[in-house]
């Protein structure tokens, strides 16, 4: 029997955020947003978080990131020889509104995307818009807490509600919170959150009061619902997508106790917010979780009504690892995106010690679609890996060989049955990296010559894994080589 093909409409893309690829921090009446406060790290120097911005002291990366705010067109010139179908980018809150609160947008700011969507409409290059990707204006985060604070709600629906309006017939696809699932961690607090507690200086450090993240999780559960119901008055065409940071974990071993423990994590980690935004409610295990820890957040009746009937339209997660869960206390650890976990004997990991897993991928595909039932996306999955760069090429072969394995699962997926509609790799072009604020943390299928403390051209280069993309979107997922 031979496995079945993508589909004949798969949507392959890929994917960056605002914050990562933008820069021009303060231009054109943006306001400051709390990745504009976040200074450079690496692996090993955590990024520490500064809410009086001093570029006399520190270096920001976010500021220029790779300069996308002014060389978009070249950049997309280049996606759609890439033979991008869908490509998901995010708009920056503190651009539309610079202080959150505004009475009015800031319409430079709507001019910039507005022009960056009949870019991408000339090249037939379907956008997928994130509405908040791990930036929030800072003054927000000073003045009310960020999302702890459910004043948050309403400036979030205003800003949502202004963009839908605005490029209606521009986007049909929105995601309203990436990664929504990263305020069940203490990571989660600052870059999803907006919430600085006292006492944090660093982003990989941060001091955690789990009554207000968990407040600010279900602002946000409210607030998406709020806007998936808006956004289907605006347009009944518009499609709503969750963002799960879906970290598959597995028993480090068969023993009992290890098994458990792996259901609770996955429970908690990656269902519940998936659950809340799909099925529409908070699942029986959530509400145990809360009592057992004495997790206390406000909530009324009507936020439940609210999120029952704002339930998203399809499912997406980004994928990059799976890690173990075990209670012996001395298992080998590694890192992770929003979580580390027990080594898997089995895996090897990136340079920033993230274990590779194809085959999770597969296993991942099929339980999020057994859970849901409705279609799925795969909004991220890259490889972060230094890149070297000679005589204007990258022999990325390395980041070849993680996608191709990648994308076989995903096919053997589409096999199993699962309702897969589209892939949009992290990233288009390389970015500034969200944790560790380097540029040497590379993800791109375009190269951009710059340094980790900001030097260089800034031009643009194609990897072998652009042309390798190129032809596996021209063949539908069938030329892997
Ligand atoms: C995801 C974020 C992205 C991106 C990616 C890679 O969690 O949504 O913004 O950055 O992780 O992470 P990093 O840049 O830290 O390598």
């Amino acid at each position: 029997m031979t496995i079945k093909s993508f589909p004949e409409n798969f949507l392959w893309g890929a994917a960056t955020a605002a914050n990562q690829v933008e820069g021009a921090w303060n231009e054109d009446g943006k306001g400051a947003s709390l990745a504009d406060a976040m200074v450079a790290g690496s692996h090993t120097t955590p990024r520490r978080i500064t809410l009086d911005i001093d570029e006399s002291k520190y270096y920001y990366p976010a500021h220029k990131a790779v300069d996308h705010y002014h060389r978009y067109k070249e950049d997309i010139r280049l996606f759609a020889e890439l033979g991008l179908k869908v490509y998901r980018l995010s708009i920056s809150w503190a651009r539309i509104y610079p202080n959150g609160s505004d009475e009015q947008p800031n319409e430079e700011g709507l001019k910039f995307y507005e022009e960056v969507f009949k870019e991408l409409k000339k090249y037939n290059i379907e956008p997928l818009v994130t509405i908040f990707h791990n930036e929030m204006p800072l003054n927000l985060v000073s003045e009310i807490g960020g999302w702890s604070n459910r004043k948050c709600i309403d400036y979030y629906v205003n800003f949502a509600t202004t963009i839908m309006e605005r490029y209606k017939d521009y986007v049909k696809y929105w995601i309203p919170v990436n990664e929504i699932n990263d305020l069940t961690t203490g990571v989660g607090n600052w870059n999803h959150g907006g919430i600085l507690n006292e006492g944090t200086q660093f982003f990989q450090d941060q001091k955690d009061d789990p009554n207000k993240r968990y407040a600010a999780l279900h602002n946000q559960f409210v607030a998406s619902a709020r806007i998936v119901k808006k956004g289907h008055e605006i347009n009944p065409e518009f499609k709503f997508g969750t963002m799960i940071c879906h970290i598959t974990v597995y028993p480090l071993t068969p023993h009992p106790e290890d098994v458990l423990l792996t259901q609770q994590e996955d429970q908690l980690r990656n269902c519940m917010s998936g659950d809340v935004q799909v099925k529409g409610k908070y699942p029986y295990y959530a509400w145990r979780y809360f009592e057992r820890n004495n997790i206390e957040f406000e909530y009324t009746e009507e936020d439940l009504k609210e999120i029952a009937e704002g339930h998203c339209d399809f499912y997406t997660f980004s994928y990059y690892m799976t890690n173990c869960i075990t209670n012996q206390k001395d298992a080998a650890q590694v890192s992770g995106n929003i979580m580390g976990g027990a080594k898997n004997p089995y895996l090897t990991a990136t340079e920033w010690d993230w274990q590779i897993d194809p085959v999770g991928l597969r296993y991942t595909l099929n339980h999020v679609y057994d859970r849901y039932g409705v279609p799925i996306m795969i909004t991220e999955n890259g490889l972060g890996a230094r890149d070297k760069f000679e005589d204007g090429k990258i022999h990325d072969d390395y980041r070849i060989d993680y996608y191709r394995k990648h994308i076989e699962q995903m096919r053997l997926a589409i096999d199993d049955g699962v309702d897969l509609v589209g892939y949009t790799p992290w990233t288009a072009i390389d970015v500034i990296s969200c944790s560790t604020g380097e540029m040497a943390k590379r993800y791109g299928f375009i190269y951009v010559d710059a340094d980790d403390n900001g030097n260089g051209t800034y031009d643009r280069y194609k990897k072998d894994s652009f042309e390798w993309y190129k032809k596996v979107i021209e063949s539908n997922g069938e030329v892997l080589d």
